[in-house]
């Protein structure tokens, strides 16, 4: 019988986190997940929902912590999801973000390659469309893909792009096996409520089962390329499984404004108009933004044979029919 495969993943508490874990769980994967701090709200979630997990403590910032997370976990696959991920934090969180989310991936890489691992275990990097920066110079018609030009507009956007390139050039430098997947927009059940999606389908549950009044949010007209997180973990897996590291987009091809999002979210619930529901708070507009985000999927479709399978109508459906449920659930516990 081949020996089980063990993978680490950095960023358990995330939402690609525990589409993650579960994916590899379901493939027999001994699963391990780096946890950060001494009392992290998001453990017992962890431990309840997915028992199969060894956690380990450890921080993105703290090298050694990371060495003896390679080291207890021994990983064939090492998944660097861990990141300040929110982009409107980044702008308030620089120094932050760029330690964790620029030099945290070259600690891990180091804690790979000190460990004298680097032709034993595979690493993905999980670098971001906000790299492009949405320009309309930057903006093919087609979409994005691995040759595009990169304009990073935020903290977080610069921040991906050393985290990017460090890995290929230890890739290059040291023949690590370390590929990149350059992700468009993914959401779903498991998306932090500070993100625009998930933020809007929490509110339409609420609202519509009078538990709030009205959303907040900031500017409606930027436009993203939104899949279904479920979807996109498989292609980060897929990498791992190609003969060669590489760089590849995961997107759908597709991009949609906030409005779209607010008409179908609202729509689900038997909501026709949604403007009476929405005021709009420059708390939540960004001092950069990117305009629209469009991704051109086809190198992984074509190499990886990867498929979204969830569409646009069919990502919103089941974000607005999962927080029905939450929201059903917090009205009767109240
Ligand atoms: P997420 O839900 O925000 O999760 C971020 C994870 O990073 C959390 O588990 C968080 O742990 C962990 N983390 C933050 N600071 C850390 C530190 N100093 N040390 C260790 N762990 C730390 O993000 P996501 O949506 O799952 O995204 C996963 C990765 O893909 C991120 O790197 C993100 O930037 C990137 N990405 C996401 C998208 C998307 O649309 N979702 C698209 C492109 C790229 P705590 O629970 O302790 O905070
Ligand atoms: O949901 P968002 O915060 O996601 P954003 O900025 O596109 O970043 C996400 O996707 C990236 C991939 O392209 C990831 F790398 C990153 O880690 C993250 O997962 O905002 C989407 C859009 C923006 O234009 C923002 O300005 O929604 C706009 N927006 C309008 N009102 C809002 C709000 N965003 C948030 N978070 N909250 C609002 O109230």
């Amino acid at each position: 019988m081949a020996d089980t495969r063990r993978a680490l993943i950095t960023g358990i508490t995330g939402q690609d986190g525990g589409h993650l874990a579960q994916l590899l769980n379901e493939k027999g994967y001994e699963v391990f997940g780096l946890l950060r701090g001494q009392h992290n709200p998001r453990r017992a979630e962890v431990e309840r929902d997915m028992p199969y997990v060894h956690l380990i403590e450890g921080d993105l910032t703290d090298p050694t912590s990371l060495v003896r997370a390679v080291e207890t976990s021994n990983p064939d696959e090492l998944y660097n999801l861990a990141a300040v991920s929110h982009v409107g934090y980044s702008f308030k969180n620089p120094s932050l973000t760029a330690d964790v989310t620029a030099k945290g991936v070259l600690n891990v890489l180091e804690a790979v390659r000190v460990t004298g691992r680097e032709q034993a275990t595979r690493v993905y990097q999980a670098s971001t469309s906000e790299m492009f920066g949405g320009l309309d110079y930057n903006r093919p018609g087609a979409g994005y893909n691995e040759n595009s030009l990169f304009h990073p507009r935020s903290p977080y956007g610069v921040a991906k792009l050393y985290g990017h390139w460090i890995a290929k050039n230890y890739r290059e430098s040291y023949d690590m096996f370390v590929s990149c997947g350059i992700l468009f927009n993914h959401e779903g059940e498991r998306r932090g409520v500070e993100f625009v999606t998930r933020k809007i389908t929490h509110a339409v549950a609420r609202i519509k089962l009078g538990l709030q009044p009205q959303i907040e949010l900031g500017d409606l007209w930027p436009k993203r390329d939104w899949g279904y997180a479920g979807d996109f973990v498989e292609g980060m897996w897929r990498m791992l499984q190609h003969s060669e590291p590489d760089d590849f987009v995961l997107a759908t091809g597709e991009t949609h404004s906030i409005e779209e999002f607010l008409t179908l979210a609202f729509g689900e619930v038997g909501i026709d108009d949604w403007r009476p529901y929405v005021t709009q708070n420059p708390a939540f507009m960004r001092p950069a933004e990117v305009d629209i985000l469009l991704g051109d999927p086809s190198k992984a479709e074509k190499v990886l044979g990867w498929e979204r399978k969830v569409d646009f109508p069919g990502l919103v459906s089941l974000m607005v029919a999962h927080d029905l449920r939450l929201a059903e659930a917090q009205r009767l516990s109240v």
